[in-house]
């Protein structure tokens, strides 16, 4: 999630640069244009989950599934994408000025790092859980193993530890099932030594390695446990790393999917857009790290309201356009498909024969996120404004240089209809890759999956 975090950012800012270097270079000093990017966090319930995705758990129940709370998949980064991943370098979080946060400590590990003035701490040699009633998805009816006080959140509390991989053992990523079901005699958490076909169980620290390695180990999963543990933990880590190096050069805001659906602009709730210098910055931070998850899921409402602003109709929460020729950025972020606000009002904005694939919606389905992004980017969002944005080609019905918002989305344990990974590897064409893209591209088809004669409406392309 980090990685793909920074990279998205990357490829905005990059682009940023690209746009204010085509300018004069006598414009730049005083009158530099910045572009505008309202960043959205979804703060639904789910967010506070530490397994990513859905399917780790139970819910919902196909038949024959196996809930992998109870068995090793929770508790590899191999099944649940939150989980504890060795390999991975778990940084403190960023303050707002670029220094980072403490570590966190493994005999005093906090909660929610986040979490000012919290004294919930766990000792995680001993004290440690994979998940608990708050981050497991756990209902009265669905809740197992209960056997815990409501007080220590319902959790089996053991030393820390994760599942590993045996030697020569490869994990079925495209059938992790099998796996990710497997569990050892006795309970899955327990102290002793255990194993199963395919995995061993490591505990932290590592007793057969030097007390350096110990220290650096413990340091990591004290590092992930306050502050990456569950999703909302990953996003706050992530999304403020990648917001910490972009300063004033920049106009930037906060609002959370829930908030906007409400149209609740107050300031404790929604940073309008400004000059990301160090009071917007300490801003920002503040109300993404007091994010606190709740409430459904409604990305399309969310995503119209920011539209609707960068088109000067929310006037409760102001209008971010200083300039005719300034760009509008929204970054959606989310854990996954929209379940609440389907009333954005949008209607069918992608099916036009002049909107080329894959943003090109052939079933021609109504009020997706994806009409609502496209009902932004295609039109002049500000008819009254002269069009001379800089780099913005006609597209559909939309004029050269009109003002409009950009969309990019940031999803969380997702798969989609646009999984690289099939398309790459179910055949030999050299240009079958793009072929199969360009066929799973037709939203809500899912062509790729069904007989290759079925995709031939996309062959030429
Ligand atoms: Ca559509
Ligand atoms: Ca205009």
């Amino acid at each position: 999630m980090k990685i793909i975090a920074l990279s998205i950012l990357s490829i905005s800012l990059n682009s940023f640069a690209a746009q204010t270097a085509d300018k004069p270079l006598s414009t730049l000093s005083t009158g530099d244009v910045k572009p505008n990017v309202m960043f959205i966090i979804d703060d639904s319930g789910s967010m506070a989950w530490s397994h990513m995705p859905d399917d780790v758990v139970n819910w919902p129940t196909p038949a024959g599934r196996v809930d992998w709370r109870n068995t090793v998949g929770y508790r590899s980064s191999l099944c649940n994408g939150v989980y504890y991943n060795p390999e991975t370098n778990y940084l403190p979080p960023k303050n707002p000025n670029g220094t980072d946060r403490p570590n966190s400590s493994f005999n005093a590990a906090w909660y929610d790092g986040f979490s000012a003035g919290s004294t919930s701490t766990h000792d995680l040699s001993k004290e440690f859980f994979a998940y608990d009633r708050r981050t497991g998805y756990v209902s009265p009816g669905n809740w197992k193993p209960d056997v815990g006080t409501p007080g220590e959140q319902g959790a089996t509390k053991v030393q820390a530890f994760y599942w590993a991989l045996k030697s020569g053992i490869a994990f079925d990523k495209n059938n992790p099932g099998p796996q990710c079901s497997e569990y050892p005699r006795g309970s899955i958490d327990s102290n002793a030594a255990a194993s199963t076909n395919s995995w061993t169980k490591v505990l932290i620290p590592d007793a057969t390695q030097t007390a350096a390695v110990q220290a650096m180990q413990k340091t990591n999963f004290a590092n992930w446990f306050s502050y990456y543990r569950t999703r909302i933990l990953m996003m706050k880590s992530s999304a403020g790393a990648a917001f910490n190096s972009i300063g004033d050069r920049y106009r930037v805001g906060f609002s959370s999917i829930n908030n906007l659906h409400s149209n609740n602009y107050t300031s404790q709730k929604f940073l309008k857009i400004d000059n990301y210098a160090s009071t917007q910055k300490a801003a920002w931070y503040a109300m993404l790290y007091s994010t606190t998850p709740g409430g459904g899921t409604p990305l399309k409402t969310a995503l119209n309201a920011v539209g609707r602003i960068y088109s000067g109709q929310e006037s409760k929460a102001g209008d971010p356009m200083q300039y005719t020729c300034q760009q509008n950025f929204t970054i959606l972020t989310t854990d996954g498909y929209w379940n609440a606000g389907n009333n954005a009002g949008i209607g069918k904005q992608d099916n036009a024969s002049n909107i080329p694939y894959p943003m090109k919606d052939d079933t021609n389905k109504s009020e997706t996120l994806a009409d609502v992004a496209m009902y932004y980017f295609k039109r002049d969002i500000r008819p009254t404004m002269n069009n001379n944005v800089p780099g913005i080609d006609a597209f559909a019905d939309g004029p050269k240089g009109r003002q409009l918002m950009r969309t990019y989305t940031l999803g969380l344990g997702m798969d989609g209809q646009l999984k690289r990974s099939e398309a790459q590897s179910s055949g030999r064409h050299p240009n079958h890759h793009r072929r199969s893209m360009a066929c799973r591209s037709q939203w809500g088809r899912r062509l790729f999956q069904r007989k290759r004669s079925q995709c031939r409406g996309c062959r030429a392309i």
